[in-house]
């Protein structure tokens, strides 16, 4: 019935979409919308088009992606009618390209200028919106759009006594369209980001006397504007297309060449000349990615920045002025980076001079200066360079209501909701244009804009083709990509900085990291998935019912996700078709160039007798003084590949998070050595290690078995032994992702048959290399059949997308179910071999920092001396 009322109550909007905004991102969308045969009205607060580029107008505003990238790619006779001038143009050449812009496909017309949008609500009965501005009207349509760009609602002030200045006060961000002269005056500006170290060269040229006014230094390469770069200028004119395609698909919307090489392993002189010709290039996407691990690793990120500090300290004369325009409170890049021109050489002209609010804050702005904890300045004029409510601040800054009248303030109290930065639910039909959750500023934004913009209005026309009115994503899709957007930055130096990107600089503000991070590429590749899967995690609905197919576009750690990639590429052979010494021959090869894992304090190779000979056995101590509680280790490998060495990076990374010895043990391996083989040589050894403790540097009674995978199963099958032969006696059993049963008949195992390395095909094959199926369900086999009352405390970890999943979960069930307590981590986004990735698969670590410290629990504190 309800349905019935509603669906009579559907009403036709006066315009198909409203789009609020006017810069790149409302022009593009209403030239689309217009070819698809949308009717639209574009609202505009502001007296022209422009955007961004109509508001600030301060000396040197320039943009800082290269003009050949910053420009529409939509359209080649567009690109063919207008040429740039210089390599960065500035904020006057910008606003005339997009004044051509809109007069060439005659825009203007669908603007209604010099009006704000007010509030917008959903009608949920009549299933549109309606829209009301400024100038009293209100619009119904049924979609809204707002193209409101990420970094135009300033940021207020807050500085104490900021009204009482009697001088002229101007914001970088809504400059004077007449321009203002600075001759003769005495001028502070406060704020050092891109606003201010673009303005305060030019600035500097005409004041008698410039203050600047610094809380934080900035890293900033000198922009070396002129001619646009041949290289990118040649790319381009031998194959638009090409070269626009590849920047589609390319990390930040600009093409150029990814690397491979690390910060702190590649040779000085190979680092050196990289990071020389990037300071050449003047590019923002070149000197972010000298290193491949600049963004995640601080050491390799320190090379960067101290580099950059060498040319601040030789451009600089006074070493002190030098040293507090040197960044030191933020890795390179977690703070946006900034391009400029004679930036740092204006604090040699003697009429110019910084503060250091650090040193000195600001107390209070007077009615004819700025005072500081150590000085009074008099001024002429103060410009605040202080920036913007970046990402969020437009879109909750209107009233924008949703189902149920929840405003999308509300809905974002607590940080920015998004199914791929375009929509969130509860707001049926609502877009953003480069919303939070989507590249955005952390991209060319031109590039972004258009594949927003084509998203959108390729989504809207589907709606149309299938005879839908809303489209609204679902809390499922929403909380995934939520959960994907932190996990990209997660693994990033970014969460560390006091940003805007992370909402950092206005008080208040929830301290998320706002865009995505994970590329635009990769954020195409999902966008574009999210489509071709018949608009997975969105809810469609229409006059003749309803289309949902709900679901997670990302499940995938990220850095897991890149590495499978990778494997893929490879085109690796099925592991399951080379004989067992062919796969162990390829298995070194693999792990021989990966890094080794954190240092400790020493490690020593060493034999123990087992029942059919000597086992090899590698030691880890950790770097503190011992005695340590011992960890007897089973390799992974399907008791088929693997030794005492083959998972060094995971146990070195046990040893040094939980301060214990570990002592990784060989055994014999199938098919040489069948079943129950394995199993009695990891006995021997327990009984070995327990026997000779204190020779190892252990303590006697603090004995944990641990093991990988099969190496797992070994250590559950010998912690059942030691339970019904009455010792050794033990602390406890690590289990990672092991092996509990031989039935691989699980959900798990179905679901995660092939794509995440270890598959439904390689255990099969590991299993008839190991054991006769007939002794396979003998608990020394699949430890899950065992009795399992009485065992030592359990750790059991589990990966989201590992065959082995759902028995790792039983095997923690069922000796919980018989009394032994039990720790489960469950590695959400993880697969069966990518926790022991270390310092490759970078998500894993705070999983193994939680599997360190429950270990750590099991064992008696640490004695102090
Ligand atoms: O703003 P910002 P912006 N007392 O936030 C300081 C893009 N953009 O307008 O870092 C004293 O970066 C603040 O100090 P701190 C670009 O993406 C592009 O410069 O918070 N100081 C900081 O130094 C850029 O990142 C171009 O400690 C105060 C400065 O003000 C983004 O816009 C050009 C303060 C603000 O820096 C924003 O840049 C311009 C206070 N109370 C901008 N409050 C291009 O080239 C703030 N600050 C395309």
């Amino acid at each position: 019935m309800a349905e019935e009322a509603g669906r009579n109550a559907r009403q036709e909007p006066q315009v198909d979409v409203v789009v609020v905004g006017a810069g790149f991102a409302g022009l593009m969308l209403l030239h689309r919308l217009r070819e698809a045969g949308f009717s639209a009205r574009g609202f505009e607060q502001a007296s022209d088009v422009g955007g961004t580029w109509y508001w600030n107008r301060y000396p040197g505003a320039r943009c800082d992606i290269p003009t050949t990238d910053y420009t529409f790619g939509f359209d080649p006779e567009l690109e063919r009618e207008w040429t740039w001038s210089e390599k960065y143009a500035t904020q006057p050449e910008i606003l005339r390209y997009l004044q051509f812009v809109a007069d060439r496909y005659d825009l203007r017309r669908d603007i209604t200028f010099d009006t704000r949008v007010d509030r917008a609500e959903w009608d949920d009965a009549a299933q549109l919106w309606r829209v009301h501005t400024s100038g009293g009207e209100t619009v119904t349509c049924r979609s809204y759009v707002m193209a409101t760009g990420c970094l135009s609602v300033p940021k207020e002030p807050e500085i104490e006594g900021a009204g009482r200045f009697r001088g002229d006060v101007h914001l970088t961000s809504r400059w004077p369209h007449e321009g203002v002269d600075f001759t003769g005056k005495r001028v502070a500006v406060i704020g050092t980001g891109s606003s201010g170290i673009q303005s305060i060269p030019l600035i500097a040229q005409q004041a008698a006397e410039l203050t600047v006014f610094q809380r934080t230094p900035n890293f900033s390469i000198p922009a070396h504007n002129g001619p646009a770069p041949a290289a990118r200028v040649d790319q381009l004119r031998a194959d638009r297309d090409a070269y626009r395609e590849s920047a589609r698909w390319s990390r930040m919307g600009v093409p150029g060449e990814a690397t491979e090489l690390k910060g702190v392993t590649t040779p000085e002189d190979v680092r050196r000349q990289r990071l020389e010709s990037a300071w050449e290039a003047g590019e923002l996407q070149v000197i972010t990615s000298v290193f491949a691990d600049q963004g995640t690793d601080p050491a390799s990120n320190e090379i960067v920045a101290e580099f950059i500090r060498e040319k601040i300290r030789a451009v600089v004369t006074d070493p002190e002025t030098a040293e507090a325009l040197s960044p030191r409170d933020h890795y390179f890049g977690t703070k946006r980076p900034c391009l400029d021109t004679g930036y740092f050489a204006t604090f040699n002209l003697p009429h110019v001079r910084l503060v250091d609010l650090r040193k000195t804050p600001i107390t209070t702005i007077t009615e004819s200066g700025i005072d500081t904890a150590g000085e009074s300045f008099e001024v002429d004029a103060i410009v605040y360079a202080t920036g913007f409510d970046a990402m969020t601040g437009a879109l909750v800054g209107v009233d924008v209501a949703g189902r149920e009248g929840v405003s999308l303030q509300e809905k974002w109290a607590d940080g920015p909701s998004t199914y791929l930065g375009l929509m969130t639910a509860g707001f049926p039909n609502f877009f953003a244009i480069t919303g939070p959750g989507s590249p955005s500023v952390l991209s060319n934004m031109a590039v972004s804009i258009e594949q927003h913009v084509d998203w959108v209005a390729g989504c809207l026309a589907d709606l149309r083709a299938r005879g839908m009115t809303t489209i609204e994503p679902t809390a499922l899709a929403e909380e995934g990509w939520n959960r994907h957007v932190a996990d990209c930055a997660a693994i990033t130096l970014h969460p560390t900085a006091n940003s805007w990107y992370m909402g950092a600089n206005v008080p208040g503000k929830p301290r998320v990291f706002y865009p995505y991070i994970g590329g635009v590429d990769g954020y195409r590749a999902a966008a574009d998935e999210v489509r071709e899967r018949n608009y997975l995690g969105f809810r469609l609905t229409g006059p003749d019912g309803e289309q949902c197919t709900d679901g997670v576009v990302r499940r995938l750690q990220p850095d897991v996700a890149v590495v499978l990639e990778m494997m893929a590429q490879l085109g690796l052979p099925a592991l399951e078709s080379l004989p067992p010494a062919q796969l162990r021959e390829f298995m070194d090869t693999l792990n021989a160039d990966r890094p080794l894992g954190p240092e400790v304090g020493e490690v020593r190779d060493g034999v123990l007798p087992g029942p059919a000979g000597d086992l090899a056995y590698r030691l880890f101590r950790p770097a503190s003084p011992g005695p340590h509680p011992v960890v007897l280790y089973f390799h992974g490998g399907g008791w088929v590949i693997g030794d005492h060495g083959s998972d060094e990076p995971l146990c070195r990374d046990l040893c040094a998070r939980s301060d214990v010895v570990v002592v990784s043990v060989d055994y014999r391996h199938g098919p040489e050595a069948r079943y129950p083989a394995a199993a009695e040589d990891a006995w021997a050894a327990l009984r070995w290690v327990a026997d000779h403790a204190i020779e190892l540097g252990g303590i006697p009674d603090q004995l944990v078995v641990a093991g990988w995978s099969a190496g797992a199963n070994l250590a559950a099958v010998v912690a059942q032994r030691a339970r019904e032969e009455g010792g050794p006696a033990l602390r406890g059993q690590l289990l990672l992702t092991p092996v509990t049963d031989s039935a691989m008949a699980t959900d798990s195992f179905r679901e995660n048959a092939e794509g995440y390395v270890l598959t439904a095909g390689v255990m099969q094959y590991f299993w008839d290399h190991y054991c006769d199926p007939a002794a396979r369900t003998e608990p020394a086999a699949s430890p899950l059949r065992g009795r399992l009352h009485d065992l030592p405390p359990a750790i059991v970890v589990t990966a989201e997308f590992d065959p082995l999943r759902d028995e790792g979960i039983a095997y923690a069930e069922a000796l919980r179910a018989a009394g032994v307590p039990v720790e489960h981590v469950a590695a959400r986004g993880h697969t069966h071999t990518s926790l022991t990735m270390v310092d490759v698969v970078l998500s894993g670590a705070p999983v193994r920092a939680e599997i360190g410290a429950r270990l750590r629990a099991l064992l008696p504190e640490p004695a102090t001396v």
